[in-house]
């Protein structure tokens, strides 16, 4: 059956289909009555100060290795001390029956997207999230130009293994394009070949004002998508054509600056907590040749169910298929409802009291 705009998905349990990667997800929507009397994650809030005298990454401070950061002013890129991939490494293959294996080239960099120790993205004015898009498009390119791949990313807090505080990104660039990449190049290669248009461009169409929309602007769709995995998961959509974040023009990337500190924000007061999240974006490999099947656009994984349970991707998960307690829709409508405006000032301690509201 076609869907009905206008009556809900039935509730049953099903399995949604995700044409970005070939996989299918099972929606189990009663499920998230069940008790739970498993581990509770720690989730309440500390403030920070502006700036921490023992932070690797805070202006002016020593890092791990003893390099000594300068007194940046705004966003602040280095190779990551700690590299998963060398530049230089020698090259070599194994092919050996099954035993399969080649050596890979990359390079990683760390940017600190301010050098305020307790400004992130959630708190941001858009004119300084602006510079954070500005320094992504930028390395970008520049990876771009000895790399395939480029994986631009933020893991958000503790949970999701961020080791520092300090609001900050990292970009992987790789020689090889990796298993995202390619299952995306190729499913979106194939929807351009059978229908002539780019397959995100004709989900953003399909979604737009639906129920699974969190914002959409002239220039972007932020959407729960039909086939989410996590419970909160997002999906930031280019709804022009746009391979690149490069290819992005001023205006474009205003409107995606402010737009990501909302997005942030609603998280943010989704449960009162500064929400943990891995994002990324997605942007066509650096390789010859046109790309116009390839869609910008970002993903926001959060691993949270409710305020202190995460959502474990084991068992079920991890043998057969992912799988879902929430629906799309439900997580949709409460991102919605969550607000989407901080102020700077909330982002420190609360004011003094007799201060002016
Ligand atoms: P994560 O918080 O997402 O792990 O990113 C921080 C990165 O910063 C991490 O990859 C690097 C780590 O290797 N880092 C340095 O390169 N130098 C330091 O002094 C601290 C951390
Ligand atoms: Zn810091």
């Amino acid at each position: 059956m076609r869907l009905d705009p206008s009556r809900s998905i039935p509730s049953d349990p099903h399995r949604r289909f995700n044409p970005l990667t070939g996989e299918w997800v099972l929606v189990s929507a009663g499920r998230r009555q069940r008790p739970w009397l498993g581990r509770a994650e720690a989730t309440a809030g500390r403030s920070r100060p502006e700036f921490d005298p023992g932070c690797y990454l805070c202006p002016g401070n020593a890092r791990a290795n003893g390099a000594v950061n300068p007194a940046y002013d705004a966003t602040f890129v280095f190779d990551n001390d700690f590299a998963a991939l060398h530049p230089s490494t020698d090259q070599w293959s194994i092919d050996d029956g099954l035993l399969r294996a080649a050596s890979e080239r990359g390079t990683c960099r760390v940017i600190c997207f301010s050098p305020r120790h307790d400004l992130d993205l959630g708190h941001m004015d858009p004119a300084d999230a602006r510079r954070v898009v500005d320094v992504w498009a930028t390395q970008s390119d520049e990876l771009g130009r000895d790399h395939r791949w480029v994986q631009v990313f933020e893991n958000r807090g503790e949970l999701m293994g961020a080791s520092n505080p300090h609001p900050h990104g990292q970009i992987w660039a790789a020689t090889s394009i990796p298993r995202e990449g390619s299952r995306e190049d190729e499913t979106q290669r194939r929807h351009l070949t059978l229908t002539g248009r780019p397959l995100l461009l004709d989900y953003a169409r399909q979604e737009s004002a639906g129920p699974r929309v969190i914002e959409e602007t002239e220039a972007w769709l932020v959407v729960v998508p039909f086939w989410a995995t996590w419970p909160f998961e997002t999906l930031v959509v280019a709804r022009q054509p746009t391979q690149r974040l490069s290819d992005l023009d001023g205006p474009r990337r205003d409107d995606l600056a402010g737009l990501l500190t909302r997005l942030v924000a609603r998280y943010d007061d989704l449960f009162g907590i500064a929400f943990p999240y891995s994002m990324g974006w997605h942007q066509a490999p650096y390789v010859p040749g046109p790309a116009d099947h390839w869609q910008l656009h970002a993903h926001f994984f959060p691993p949270l169910l409710r305020s202190t349970v995460r959502k474990f991707m084991v068992g079920y998960e991890l043998l057969s298929e992912a799988q879902r307690d929430i629906s799309a829709e439900d997580a949709a409508e409460r991102l919605r409802r969550a607000t989407a405006r901080r102020s700077r000032e909330r982002a420190t301690a609360p004011a003094p009291e007799g201060a002016p509201a």
